[in-house]
């Protein structure tokens, strides 16, 4: 018996001394959290940045880029990749995987969509009749109305920054033979779309711009254009041909990437991001707190927190 109490109080010293050591280990190995470029992104990684700090860990915020982030997640140079949408990044998402050290931390609720649209008020001036079918693209009295300085006097698509999807929107232009008529440029950042949306109606010139929801638009009357359905390859970054290119997005959903030893280096911050799974308005307000509110994004993030606040402790339980 006395034994046996003596390896106890060894056992229980040497918990505390690995208690102490882990907390040691925490504040010399930071979480690493990808910043890219558009705002729910941005708002997001400062929302688990700050509830991670409220439980005593030590984050980095790391600018990253959209597609190489599941190579540095996989590596462990990134612990999480917390907004991964199925249409855009589904193939790196899954390649890290297959290579092993990323893994799947689940879902947020909600379905993704990530298309070229036009703001209401284009359909309401009739810039284009027939908008939102893609076919009213065809027409070159509606194609005049959407020509910029820089289109060579083509009606421009504004698309995302090139990192986002490559060629998909060119090739687009391509599969459906409109691009005769129709030319694609390319934003640095996400802020240039919603500059783009007002500068277009300022001059009151039609403008197609690239677009996702759940985003802050989803509430200030946006509307995606109907394009052939999308199906499995059709693609030809997928293996698809120049027929089948032309298809558009695809619904999705957004998932949460995590390096495979962020459960056991951070156990209760892996806890709250596996539960951490927010709602379509919720990611819109997110946006919203940056993009019409003019909030820095760590101030978005802490009006975010603060309006959630109950969500948010649940989680960290
Ligand atoms: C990945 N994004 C939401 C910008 O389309």
């Amino acid at each position: 018996m006395k034994k046996s109490n003596t390896l106890k109080g060894l056992t229980v010293a040497a918990l505390m001394v690995l208690a102490s050591t882990s907390t040691v280990t925490q504040a010399a190995d930071p979480i690493r959290i990808p910043v890219l470029n558009w705002s729910s992104q941005i708002v997001m990684a400062h929302v688990m940045a700050q509830v991670f700090e409220e439980m005593g860990h030590t984050v980095e915020l790391v600018p990253a880029e959209s597609a190489s982030r599941y190579e540095a997640v996989r590596i462990g140079d990134l612990h999480v990749a917390h907004e991964t949408w199925e249409s855009t990044m589904a193939i790196p998402f899954y390649e890290a995987m297959d290579k092993g050290g990323l893994i799947d931390a689940g879902s947020h609720d909600l379905v993704t969509f990530e298309e070229m649209g036009i703001p209401n008020w284009v359909i309401d001036e009739g810039l284009c009749p027939g908008l939102p079918n893609w076919e009213a693209l065809k027409s070159p009295d509606c194609a005049k109305n959407f020509a910029t300085a820089d289109s060579g006097g083509k009606g421009r698509w504004l698309e995302g920054p090139v990192e986002w999807h490559g060629d998909v929107m060119p090739n687009r232009l391509k599969g459906l033979g409109i691009d005769d008529l129709w030319t694609v440029k390319f934003a640095g950042a996400a802020n240039a779309l919603w500059a783009e949306l007002d500068a277009a109606k300022k001059e009151g010139r039609g403008t197609v711009i690239f677009n996702w929801s759940p985003n802050f638009t989803d509430a200030a009357g946006f509307t995606f254009i109907d394009f052939p359905p999308y199906f499995e390859g059709c693609r030809l970054e997928n293996g698809g041909t120049l027929e089948t290119t032309g298809c558009g997005s695809p619904k999705g959903w957004l998932k949460k990437a995590a390096h495979i030893k962020f459960p056991l280096s951070h156990p209760d911050a892996y806890k709250f991001y596996t539960k951490m799974s927010f709602k379509a308005p919720q990611i819109g307000e997110m946006a919203d707190n940056v993009d019409s509110k003019g909030m820095s994004h760590a101030d978005a993030a802490a009006a975010f927190i603060a309006n959630h606040r109950a969500q948010i402790d649940l989680w960290k339980n």
